[in-house]
């Protein structure tokens, strides 16, 4: 089932059609019982599709890991080679621990179809697709949805140090369309789908898939809950296994289209 949250309350989906569903975002985030809540709202009256949708967020942190993906160490050990940074991306993907950063609070995190924000100091920003996990706060993974870790490669790269400062700012992050919620680990074939257009016309494509990522979503929960509580619960980014080559960077005005398996199609643009 697909939970949206729209300016008139949260909505289910359930084999194409959709219904209200009462309660809070937080609450039903939160729920003992939130697939049997759903059930039961998909037994009541339909109604139309959502046209706008908001972030599916309420009060929940955001956190992100880090360096999942060969891709994504190889891109950074890169990025950062010049600044003496590059080993700590390759013991990182190696090491039991993994990198997990605060990304967003929710103020921070755009809604599908919103702009996200080409941070005025930086000169090299990409879109990070990935796979979000959607947690209570009983540390349990209820369900998945769309991200993108919008990132400055120039001054993440400059030094690993200034990370705070190439990742978290107004708009960067989105989260979306909905949330996919199930109790069931997604398959290792579920893809991911990065397209970036402009004027029109596509610029960047790319693709992954679970299969790539290194760690399990329970062992980054495991970590994450690790001395550390989430009233409301979270949502933890799983990291980027598609980066651009390095002479991509996004131009104002792009539009970002990240696609994944079950889940649906986030889009935003950038300005
Ligand atoms: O080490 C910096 C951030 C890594 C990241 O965001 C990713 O691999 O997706
Ligand atoms: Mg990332």
């Amino acid at each position: 089932m697909l939970l949206y949250r729209t300016s008139a309350g949260p909505i289910v989906e359930e084999a194409g059609r959709y219904h209200r569903v009462d309660g809070d975002w937080d609450s039903l985030l939160n729920a003992d019982d939130l697939n049997a809540v759903l059930a039961a709202a998909a037994r009541g009256p339909a109604v139309e599709a959502p046209t706008a949708l908001l972030a599916p967020i309420g009060a929940q942190e955001v956190w992100a890991a880090g360096v999942t993906y060969w891709r994504s160490r190889d891109a950074r050990m890169g990025e950062s080679k010049a600044a003496g940074g590059g080993s700590f991306y390759d013991r990182v993907y190696e090491a039991e621990r993994p990198e997990l950063f605060f990304k967003a609070t929710p103020h921070r995190v755009v809604a599908p179809g919103g702009r996200l924000r080409l941070r005025r100091d930086a000169r090299w920003i990409v879109p990070e697709p990935e796979l979000v996990l959607v947690v209570n706060r009983r540390a349990q993974i209820i369900g998945y949805t769309a991200g993108d870790d919008l990132s400055c490669r120039d001054i993440e790269g400059e030094n690993p140090l200034y990370l705070p400062q190439a990742k978290t700012f107004d708009g960067c992050a989105a989260l979306g369309p909905g949330l996919l919620i199930t109790s069931q680990p997604l398959p290792p074939t579920t893809a991911i789908h990065l397209k970036i257009s402009r004027a029109g016309a596509e610029v960047f494509a790319g693709d992954t898939t679970l299969e790539q990522l290194r760690r399990t979503p329970a062992s980054l929960v495991e970590f994450l809950f690790r001395e550390a509580s989430f009233p409301q619960g979270c949502f933890l980014f799983t990291g980027t296994g598609i980066v651009p080559p390095d002479d991509f960077t996004l131009a104002a005005g792009d539009q970002i289209r990240i696609e994944i398996t079950g889940i649906g199609a986030l889009v935003n643009s950038v300005g």
